[in-house]
């Protein structure tokens, strides 16, 4: 807008910025620089700074556009067209213009130039506010009563319809006209339309009336666009030109025909359950039918775009017609669901119908490609499978070397109330840029009907939209009017193509309505009584629809009749069909079957059990490689220097420290094909400093250097990555990672244990009752660094109480069988070793068991450099396995029978114990024995050394506090290995609130009291059970 500023200042006498060279703006994509000196036939712009002064410059333009309007540069034509439009005579080719200009200006109202370019400035700014603004007062609520951004007021740089500017007598009155100082006179008036808009068409200039229209129709229809946040020109480019070309959203008639084909599947399925099962919860979709068909529109476009997985997670909402419609799973079977009769076929204790997950492989009618489409499956708990399905995504694209996500994307669809709430959808949106999570553009859909189970928006959110959240990730917004069926196709196809170009999330906002209670049981009258009345008169958009393509004549009454009868049918065949079945079987609702790791039937291939050992020369060649700096010339810090040469003086000596046996279980892994990802805040170096795997070069900014993938030519990659600082988010990104495939082994590492809680929903929705609800095996590893240090309440314990509640091996029954079926029938593994071999066994075992649990390990912080916790390279040497209880290998293991006490006890606390009873001298009386599986317990172990130490009392030990740690859970499955003969003694922190003390001298008188206790040979003589 520089040229009409600067005509601005000419006409009124001054001059611009002294600049000799102003560049045009004009016009359109051929930007141009011009000699001010330079004759009329360059077409520079009237708001160029020669014409200062200057009027025989103004007339040589003249002349030449007299001549032909296409001599002058457009803004020029634009000029002299509005001064001849609105000259009294019309007559101007008889006067000079700059007689033109004077005598508009001093005939009819002495600023009529400087208002020429002022209207200019303003119909500019009219453009930017619509752009910027239209979608607050776009028509997108299908009820016609409430405001999509809660907000009634019409943005006072709005002019919304030509009326109202019209209407308005002089002087101007409202607010909207004295912004912009328009007045009905202008309507008619030809404007220059700047670059930044796509509304002329093929037009450079439009009579304000059509600007307006035009703006109007792009911006304040059934679409809102909310994008001008967007901090990238092209991309605001490529999205005007989506919503602002003139008649750009068209539709064939066989595309109307095959969306209201979709539309009248996803209302007669709908329909068609209520009339079956009118008293079961479905939570169906009525109100927002139109998903469906949006669904499929973006699958298509995108399935177009080269995608042949489409892996989706989406809460209750709809989520049987999803299944059905979409993903196209058997009718029969999910109407078998409703049978109550129905008897589970598969261990476990399944879960209700919405929530369960689908694979499916199919040709995409649209493109006749082949496409996957996968529901994850999903808890109740809102918006907690978000990362989950971006895990998966990531992992199913790392695993096809989809480097750009042009194979395998996500879609996620949100309820309004839960997208809004729920702070995971922030933390998920965090990821998707980031380089080792982005899985390059999700596509969200919220299915925004206005209302959270009772309570309103307007109590619900503090953000205009709820879709707002996703401005942080500068994604692009489509606000909708869900009934209106061609305008929210328009948008998914928007969305595809946005995804398809850009890799970049994006959201579309179904506005609609939710037309029963929250489930169908529920009454919607108590609490939103006006929504509802109006509902209640609410057609239903297939009517509406159907009814519009009958009245266009796209299809007849009958074509329409016909083709609702035939889908009735299909439901009724499959509602036959679906008596048949008496078993239900969850292993068919499976959302990631991994079918060469299992039989046909699900099932191990072998339960044998499994050697983790390891060749000396594989020991040696990855020690020298984690003791080295594999790149030439790579400048490393003297301090990592110094790390790497106490690896290699360690490794003299055939011996391992805590990063050693690490580097051992993921070297040896990735050696065999074994993808590994370790993933969590700040583990590329490690919390503690210890671990290293990402080496920084100190004078090349950004060069690094991962030594552990170097090891082997045809090793499987590694990777390390630093994580946003998130705990539900990301845990739930590596949960998902872990679905892809049986062959990778993934780790989440928690910055201390302590934090873990954050991420509580992953763990107890997810990671305890995964295998249990959804029949689907995850070997996800959980680092959680533990201990009490004396570092305060928030940075010692991961809470391992948890953890061993949930674990649901029965404490009262002693097993038939150990190790593997032990674990088999487990539902997650809980350790905490004590030496560096056996964590390097335990992630190996967790490989090269024939299925896959989660493994939570508690693992050591002072440990990682104590010079009593290492292992020689004889503990992994092969034949070696990972020890579920390491038993006393001292003086009292000698002579058993004279030995008064044993404890037992887990990680740490076993070297402060240890070193305790060397010093009172007491490793003849006392055995300490460490468990280092506590879950699932071993129990036949236990029972071997507590026989062996027949005469001794029994004592548990634990530095947590009572209430806390271990001691819960031991306690009874001791008392059923001694069949309650023998009581087992507790030795620890007494019962607290806080897991620590946050006062360093406290700390250590706790610990020096229970170790008094412990090695007190009489501390417990005389007292009761
Ligand atoms: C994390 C979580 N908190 C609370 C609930 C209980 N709840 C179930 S549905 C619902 C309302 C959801 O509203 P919205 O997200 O708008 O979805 P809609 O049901 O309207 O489709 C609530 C609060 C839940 N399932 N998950
Ligand atoms: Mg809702």
């Amino acid at each position: 807008m520089s040229q009409f500023r600067a005509l601005a200042a000419v006409l009124r006498g001054g001059c611009v910025g002294g600049s000799q060279w102003l560049r045009v703006c004009g016009g359109g994509p051929a930007r141009r620089w011009v000699d001010p000196g330079r004759s009329c036939s360059s077409g520079a712009a009237p708001g160029h700074s020669a014409v200062a002064g200057s009027s025989s410059y103004v007339e040589e333009m003249y002349f030449a556009w007299l001549e032909d309007h296409k001599n002058v540069h457009e803004s020029w034509d634009a000029f002299f067209r509005n001064i001849q439009d609105s000259s009294p005579s019309g007559e101007v080719g008889e006067i000079r213009p700059s007689a033109l200009l004077q005598g508009r200006v001093q005939s009819h109202s002495p600023g009529m130039a400087q208002k020429v370019v002022e209207d200019h400035l303003a119909v500019h700014t009219l453009i930017r506010a619509y752009q910027i603004r239209g979608h607050h007062v776009a028509q997108l609520d299908p009820l016609g009563i409430l405001d999509a951004d809660l907000d009634s007021f019409v943005p006072s740089d709005l002019i919304t319809t030509i009326d109202k500017l019209a209407t308005f007598p002089e002087p101007k009155v409202t607010s909207s006209t004295c912004f912009y100082n328009l007045d009905e006179s202008d309507l008619d008036m030809s404007f220059q339309l700047p670059p930044t808009t796509f509304i002329g068409g093929a037009d450079n200039t439009l009579p304000l009336k059509e600007i307006i229209r035009r703006l109007e129709t792009s911006y304040c229809g059934h679409i809102g666009v909310e994008y001008m946040f967007i901090n990238n020109v092209d991309q605001c480019q490529w999205i005007r030109q989506k919503f602002e070309t003139p008649g750009i959203m068209q539709f064939t008639d066989a595309e109307k025909r095959t969306l209201l084909a979709r539309l009248i599947r996803s209302t007669r399925f709908e329909d068609f359950l209520a009339r079956k099962w009118s008293s079961e919860k479905r939570f169906g979709l009525e109100g927002c039918e139109v998903l469906i068909p949006a669904l499929k529109t973006m699958i298509d476009k995108s399935s177009a775009a080269g995608i042949d997985s489409v892996i989706m997670g989406m809460p209750h909402r709809g989520r049987l017609n999803v299944l059905a419609n979409v993903i196209r799973k058997d009718l029969d079977q999910i109407f078998c669901q409703f049978d109550p009769k129905l008897e589970p076929a598969d261990e476990g204790s399944g879960d209700v119908k919405y929530h369960l997950g689908m694979y499916h492989e199919r040709i995409n009618r649209e493109t006749d490609k082949n496409i996957t489409l996968s529901l994850m499956a999903n808890p109740s708990h809102l918006e907690a499978v978000d990362p989950v399905v971006q895990g998966k995504t990531k992992a199913e694209q790392f695993y096809r070397g989809d480097t750009q996500g042009k194979k395998v994307m996500s879609i996620l669809i949100h309820g309004d109330a839960a997208f809004a709430g729920q702070g995971v959808v922030y933390e998920t949106f965090h990821l998707s840029e980031l380089p080792s999570y982005t899985t390059h553009g999700t596509i969200h859909v919220v299915v925004n009907n206005q209302i959270g189970f009772t309570t309103d928006p307007r109590v619900a959110r503090s953000s205009p939209y709820p879709t707002d959240v996703a401005r942080v990730v500068n994604a692009p917004i489509f606000h909708v009017n869900a009934d209106d069926p061609e305008a929210v196709m328009y948008v998914c196809r928007v969305a595809a193509e946005w995804r398809a170009t850009f890799n970049k999330d994006v959201v579309i906002d179904l506005v609609c309505y939710r037309r029963f209670g929250h489930n169908e049981m529920d009454e919607p009258m108590f609490t939103q009584p006006l929504m509802y009345k109006q509902i209640c008169r609410q057609e239903q958009v297939l009517k509406k629809y159907s009814n519009r393509l009958i009245a266009e004549g796209v299809v007849t009454l009958q074509d329409f009749e016909e083709e609702v009868s035939k889908y009735d049918k299909i439901c009724e065949e499959a509602y036959t069909s679906s008596k048949d079945g008496k078993i239900l079987h969850i292993r068919h609702w499976l959302d990631s079957p991994w079918p060469d790791f299992f039989t046909a039937e699900g099932e191990p291939k072998s339960m044998s059990g499994v050697s983790t050992g390891l060749h000396e020369e594989v020991l040696q060649h990855i020690s020298q490689i984690a003791s080295s700096v594999p790149l030439e010339g790579f400048h490393i810090h003297p301090g990592v220097s110094r790390i790497l040469r106490g690896r290699a003086d360690l490794v003299k000596n055939r011996q391992m420290d805590w990063a050693l046996g690490e580097y051992m279980a993921f070297g040896s892994l990735l050696k065999d094909g074994i993808h590994v990802r370790l993933s969590g805040q700040d583990v590329e170096r490690g919390t503690f400093s210890h671990r290293h795997h990402v080496l920084h070069d100190q004078e090349l900014d950004k060069l690094i250097c991962v030594p552990m993938n170097h090891l082997w030519a045809d090793q499987a990659p590694y990777t390390v990555c630093n994580s946003s600082l998130s705990e539900y988010g990301v845990l739930g990104f590596e949960l998902g990672f872990a679905m892809a495939s049986p062959n990778a082994l993934i780790l989440w590492e928690a910055q201390f244990g302590d934090f873990n809680n954050t991420a509580q929903c992953i763990i107890d929705q997810f990671i305890s009752p995964g295998q249990a609800k959804w029949v689907r095996n995850n070997g996800i590893v959980l680092l959680l660094p533990h201990g009490m240090e004396g570092m305060g309440p928030e940075h010692s314990s991961a809470r391992p109480e948890r953890f061993l509640q949930m674990s649901k091996d029965d404490p009262d029954h002693f097993p038939v069988y150990f190790e593997v079926q032990q674990l088999y029938e487990c539902n997650w593994i809980v350790v905490n070793c004590s030496t560096p071999a056996n964590y390097c066994h335990v992630l190996r075992r967790q490989i090269l068991l024939p299925f896959r649990k989660p493994l939570i390990i508690f693992t050591p912080k002072s440990l990682l450099r104590h010079p009593d916790a290492r292992s020689s390279f004889d503990d992994l040497a092969e034949g070696t396995t990972f020890k579920r209880l390491i038993p006393d290998e001292g003086p009292a293991s000698q002579n058993p029978a004279q030995v008064k006490r044993v404890i037992f006890c887990t990680g740490k606390v076993y070297y402060e114990l240890a070193r305790e009873r060397k010093r009172q001298k007491l490793e003849r009386d006392i055995a300490i024995i460490r468990l280092e599986q506590i879950s699932p317990f071993p129990f036949d172990l236990v029972r071997a050394e507590a026989e062996r130490y027949g005469n001794a009392e029994l004592v548990w030990c634990q530095e947590e506090h009572k209430n806390m740690g271990y001691c819960d859970y031991v306690r009874p499955r001791f008392l059923t290995v001694v069949a309650n003969q023998k009581p087992i003694w507790y030795v620890g922190r007494d019962p607290a609130a806080a897991p620590a003390t946050g006062n360093k001298s406290t700390h250590l008188n706790e610990l020096k009291r229970f170790m008094d206790t412990a090695f007190n040979l009489n501390a417990f003589q005389g007292k009761d059970l």
